[in-house]
């Protein structure tokens, strides 16, 4: 019985001990819970999150300077047209000139384009001094004389860039469907921006969506700030704000491209003429070019004589004489026109534009 007793109060202890024990263990657990709050998630995260790179800053170019521009361009002009002035030279040299070598001599010109009335003009002249002079002159600084006198050595050939009264230069760039506008606007815009000028372009060639894409890949590739409106906006309006932006900016000069249009079309031409009146509500448009294929021969001239009835040509620019011998086309259209080519396009490359130079022309011809 007394065993039985001990049994008891054994059991009985432990069964009190573990209730004791499960108690006070719940309570330390409790509170320590709440003391420890599992960390923050959101503190950790940051190192983890890969860096947000900073927006690249866009990288411009750097036009080419004038002096390595124009050597180029000079060897370029050489290669293309060299051969006009080596063949006169040919011809020249021989002990008789006979009316064989004189008719080869005219075939040589036109076939350059010089035109028929420049040509026997020349050869008239040539004629004379190469007889009169006599003896043992040298036909070559005889035919640089003459060349030299057909291109016009005195024309005023500058580029009009600059405004008066606070206004910036505006050039209005005109010329039929893939003569070379655009190009040229964005090369012109290089010179400019090489010379330090602020430039702004006009996107006025409102027709196409690529156009005016083109454009602004030239303006973005320097610097440049590219006007535009949305594709089929009134293009006398992109050229307006562009021009007003301009004289808001105080730039120096603004550049409006226009759509290339045919030159038969007449109520693409008198939109031409009301893009220049509508620049004009805000500053004065101080050139305007016609950009001429070289390649497009006598084509080109009756483009040339219909733009400069709608608008006043102030200056040509003759693109792609690098892909024509025929840069006889020179003295054909100054002469069409009354107007100067002010500069002339050799080559597909950013900065394969040169300002034309009657002499640096004529040496170029004569290799
Ligand atoms: N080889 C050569 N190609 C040129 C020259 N100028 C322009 N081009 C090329 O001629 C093509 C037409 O040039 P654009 O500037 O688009 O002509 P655009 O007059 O603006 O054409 P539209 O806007 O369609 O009327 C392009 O492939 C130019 O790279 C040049 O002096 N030499
Ligand atoms: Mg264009």
């Amino acid at each position: 019985m007394g065993d039985w007793l001990y049994l008891i109060i054994a059991i009985a202890v432990v069964a009190v001990a573990s209730v004791v024990g499960l108690v006070a263990s719940r309570r330390g657990r409790g509170p320590a819970e709440v003391a420890a709050p599992p960390p923050p998630v959101a503190v950790e995260a940051p190192t983890e999150v890969e860096p947000v790179a900073p927006a690249p800053e866009p990288v411009l170019e750097r036009p080419e300077g004038t002096a390595s521009r124009l050597v180029r361009l000079r060897q370029r002009l050489a290669g293309s047209q060299g051969g006009l002035g080596r063949g006169l030279l040919a011809l020249l040299s021989r002990d008789r000139l006979d009316e064989d070598t004189w008719e080869s001599i005219e075939d040589t010109l036109l076939t350059a384009d010089v035109g028929v009335a420049p040509t026997q003009e020349l050869v008239e002249h040539l004629r004379t001094r190469l007889r009169v002079e006599g003896g043992p002159v040298d036909a070559r600084t005889v035919l640089r004389e003459e060349l030299l006198n057909l291109v016009g050595p005195d024309l005023d050939r500058r580029l009009q860039v600059s405004g008066a009264d606070g206004n910036p230069g505006v050039v209005l760039v005109v010329g039929v469907n893939g003569s070379g506008k655009t190009t040229t606007v964005g090369k012109i815009s290089r010179i400019l921006v090489a010379e330090d000028r602020k430039v702004v372009l006009g996107a006025a060639d409102t027709f196409r969506a690529a156009a005016v894409e083109q454009l602004a890949t030239w303006g973005e590739r320097v610097g440049v700030d590219v006007v535009r409106g949305p594709e089929g906006t009134d293009p006398a309006s992109v050229a307006f704000e562009a021009v007003k932006e301009g004289v808001a900016t105080g730039a120096d000069t603004v550049i409006v491209d226009t759509a290339g249009r045919l030159q038969n079309k007449a109520g693409l031409m008198d939109e031409l003429g009301k893009v220049k009146r509508v620049i004009e509500k805000q500053a004065p448009v101080t050139e305007v070019l016609l950009v001429l294929d070289a390649t497009t021969g006598q084509n080109g001239l009756i483009q040339a004589r219909v733009f400069s009835e709608v608008v006043n040509v102030t200056g040509i620019v003759l693109t792609k004489l690098d892909g024509s011998a025929k840069g006889g086309i020179v003295v054909q259209v100054q002469r069409e026109l009354g107007v100067p080519v002010k500069l002339v396009g050799l080559g597909e490359g950013p900065d394969d534009l040169a300002p034309f130079d009657a002499g640096a022309f004529v040496d170029a011809l004569l290799g």
